[in-house]
């Protein structure tokens, strides 16, 4: 509560602003998509997203600090998009599910978009669950519409806390993230081998693209790609940084 008055300057002043970590294909490392995460310092000190998201949402800030989130982000890749003389590169932006009940949202998204002319499908909203989600038809029926714009939609977090299958069934989702808890031994663990495999072969089987979080290990690069997998996330690829250390032009060209 005392940190409200500052989070809501903040974000209305853009001092909250996003750092990019790479989403990378396994094939040749290139990057094919950033997501971005928010970072606060306040009188120079950096609060962790883990108190301000929260705060953001005991305070009813949540649906400002996202809509901040999605136009920097998008404006980010518009600029991004410029430098690369086309519009392949996506980006992600952690949406909690609470926005899937905000009838106004999709209208916000669209604006966004139509603001900053990404093309259908570069901005990828990952629903990061922080609750269960208890109405899930308003959910879907909002995800729907965000779909009619051409979003794209992914679900955060699979197989850690809140995310379930049941979403994975009931929503209209494009990709899921696996939590990097099933990634964590795969390096070492026969078992956690076999069992990250069975959640890549359900990715495949439900059409769905799949993005493996959590990945620090060289080594667990190379079981995730004897595994099949094709997309992957984390300290091994890249950590999240300010736009003014990536050169897109290198990442997205390998
Ligand atoms: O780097 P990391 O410390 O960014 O993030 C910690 C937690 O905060 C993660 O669960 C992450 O999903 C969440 N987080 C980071 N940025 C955002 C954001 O812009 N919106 C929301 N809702 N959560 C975020
Ligand atoms: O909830 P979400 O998956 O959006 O949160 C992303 C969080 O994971 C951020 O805090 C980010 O900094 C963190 N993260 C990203 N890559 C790695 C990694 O390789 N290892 C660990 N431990 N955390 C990571
Ligand atoms: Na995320
Ligand atoms: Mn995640």
């Amino acid at each position: 509560p005392m940190l409200r008055e500052p989070l809501r300057a903040a974000i209305r002043t853009g001092a909250l602003h996003p750092a990019y970590q790479p989403i990378v294909a396994l094939d040749d490392n290139r990057v094919v998509a950033y997501e971005a995460l928010a970072r606060w310092t306040h009188e120079g000190t950096p609060v962790p997203p883990d108190v301000f998201v929260p705060l953001a949402t005991r305070t009813g800030l949540l649906p400002d600090l996202t809509d901040h989130m999605i136009h920097r982000a998008a404006g980010q890749l518009a600029d991004w998009s410029a430098t690369l003389g086309h519009r392949r590169l996506q980006v992600g932006v952690n949406v909690p599910p609470r926005l899937l009940l905000d009838p106004d949202f999709p209208d916000r998204v669209a604006l966004g978009i139509r603001r900053h002319d990404l093309a259908p499908g570069q901005l990828v909203l990952e629903i990061t669950e922080d609750a269960l989600l208890d109405d899930l038809d308003t959910a879907s029926a909002i995800a729907r519409r965000l779909r009619a714009l051409g979003v794209m939609l992914s679900l955060d977090d699979v197989g850690s806390g809140y995310a379930s299958l049941l979403h994975l069934r009931h929503l209209p989702l494009q990709s899921a993230k696996i939590d990097r808890v099933f990634v964590d031994d795969i390096d070492t663990d026969d078992d956690a081998r076999r069992f990250l495999g069975a959640v890549l072969t359900c990715g495949r089987d439900l059409g769905i693209h799949v993005v493996v979080e959590g990945v620090e290990r060289v080594t667990q690069a190379t079981v995730l790609r004897s595994l099949g997998a094709v997309y992957a996330q984390g300290h091994c690829f890249g950590r999240p940084v300010r736009p003014g250390d990536i050169d897109v032009r290198t990442e997205t060209a390998r």
